[in-house]
């Protein structure tokens, strides 16, 4: 691992410069997906998402529909056309379900875009107020890689359920939540040598500044050849692993993302919890499934981590993985693809402290990703 400091101008290192565009967190992540109203009961109920708000035919749109789910402080909107044609319908067809917004919520949505903008990104909604009886929002938003984009969203005085457009949604059914807290980081799989580029753009455009770099050195050997930097905004709740593949004695788990996904995209949302053993014992229960990792795992990982609050039984049980920095360690276990194609997948991970992500447990977790590559033929 090393902490790069040649990119760029980094807040961190400059703690007078002013942080042009202040992020307040995530507000939503948009998925388009096949059938919206299938997906909102499988994060409903696999998931312990609650119902929050719905929009489509009921309330005026012609074309799509969206439903609005809420877990603690993470948001999820599931999008599905209803129509033939469109830009929804064409994303799906390229990608099959994937992310794609990744909403930031700011306190000025006009000047988020137009700092991004004068800096470089490429437009992708110009400012907009929409307003209802419940207030008003102004949403504006860029590209970033792939298809995907962030939108700006400035909720200054907006009272409603989720924002203008949308209709509170309070279904029969309501499954208990699974202890999901926040988003911890969303990291993207990006092409070929695109890595730096997406990493300057994330410093320049976004102003925000490397945190972490892993090279293929650090991720590959024998194992799933990746390289990766972490970037994060000025105050650190935001953080945006990027990958790219590397080549390696067999195919790079990047590398079917981007086959797969016909091009860069979201590759994992990490979701945190304060109690991984309960949170992941319960959707274990409901039928998600995790990647296994072997009870060696757990025979001498203590003399890596240390002394932990957790008994190590339940951790090997559920296939939780451990890893420590400086600050203090860190638990987490990873899904296997939550979808068809072997693309999107979604991390549950606890902070004991540290801030760093589990390099220590990257043998453990791409030797697992291989055996599922290889249950797949697609190595
Ligand atoms: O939070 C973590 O430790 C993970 C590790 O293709 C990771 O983000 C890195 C690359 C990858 C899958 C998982
Ligand atoms: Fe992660």
């Amino acid at each position: 691992m090393a902490t790069d400091k040649t990119a760029l101008n980094l807040p961190k290192e400059n703690p007078e410069a002013e942080d042009f565009l202040p992020i307040l967190g995530t507000d939503y992540i948009e998925l388009y997906v096949g059938n919206a109203k299938q997906a909102a009961y499988y994060y409903m109920s696999a998931w312990g998402f609650q119902p929050l708000a719905y929009s489509g035919l009921e309330t005026g749109l012609k074309d799509r529909a969206s439903y609005v789910l809420k877990q603690d402080k993470i948001r999820l909107v599931l999008t599905s056309p209803l129509k033939s044609g469109g830009d929804i319908n064409r994303h799906i067809e390229a990608h099959g379900d994937g992310v794609k917004v990744i909403a930031l919520w700011v306190d000025d949505a006009r000047k988020s875009y137009s700092e991004t903008v004068s800096r470089g990104a490429v437009s992708y909604m110009e400012p907009k107020v929409i307003k209802d009886v419940e207030g008003e929002v102004v949403l504006s938003g860029i590209q970033t890689y792939g298809e995907t984009v962030h939108t700006f969203v400035e909720r200054k005085n907006y009272k409603g359920a989720f924002m203008p457009g949308y209709r509170r949604w309070d279904p029969f059914y309501k499954a208990p939540d699974v202890g999901l807290k926040y988003i911890d980081h969303i990291v993207g799989n990006v092409g070929w040598n695109e890595m730096n580029k997406w990493c300057k753009f994330y410093a320049h455009v976004m102003g925000f500044a490397q945190l972490v770099s892993f090279d293929d050195k650090d991720i590959s050997t024998e194992y799933t050849a990746l390289m990766s930097k972490v970037m994060s905004n000025g105050n650190g709740r935001i953080k945006f692993p990027i990958n790219e593949p590397a080549s390696g004695r067999k195919k790079s788990q990047i590398e079917e993302f981007i086959n797969f996904y016909n091009g860069s995209g979201v590759q994992h949302i990490a979701l945190a919890t304060d109690n991984i053993i309960e949170t992941v014992g319960s959707l274990k229960a409901r039928g998600v499934e995790f990647l296994t990792i072997p009870p060696s795992y757990y025979e001498n990982v203590l003399d890596r981590v240390g002394k932990i609050d957790e008994d190590l039984a339940p951790l090997s049980e559920l296939g939780i993985l451990i890893d420590r920095d400086d600050e203090g360690y860190l638990l987490q276990i990873f899904t296997k693809p939550i979808l068809d194609r072997p693309t999107m997948f979604i991390e549950i991970i606890q902070r004991k402290g540290a801030k760093s992500f589990g390099k220590g447990n990257f043998k453990a977790l791409f030797e697992a990703i291989e055996r599922e590559q290889e249950s797949r033929g697609t190595l």
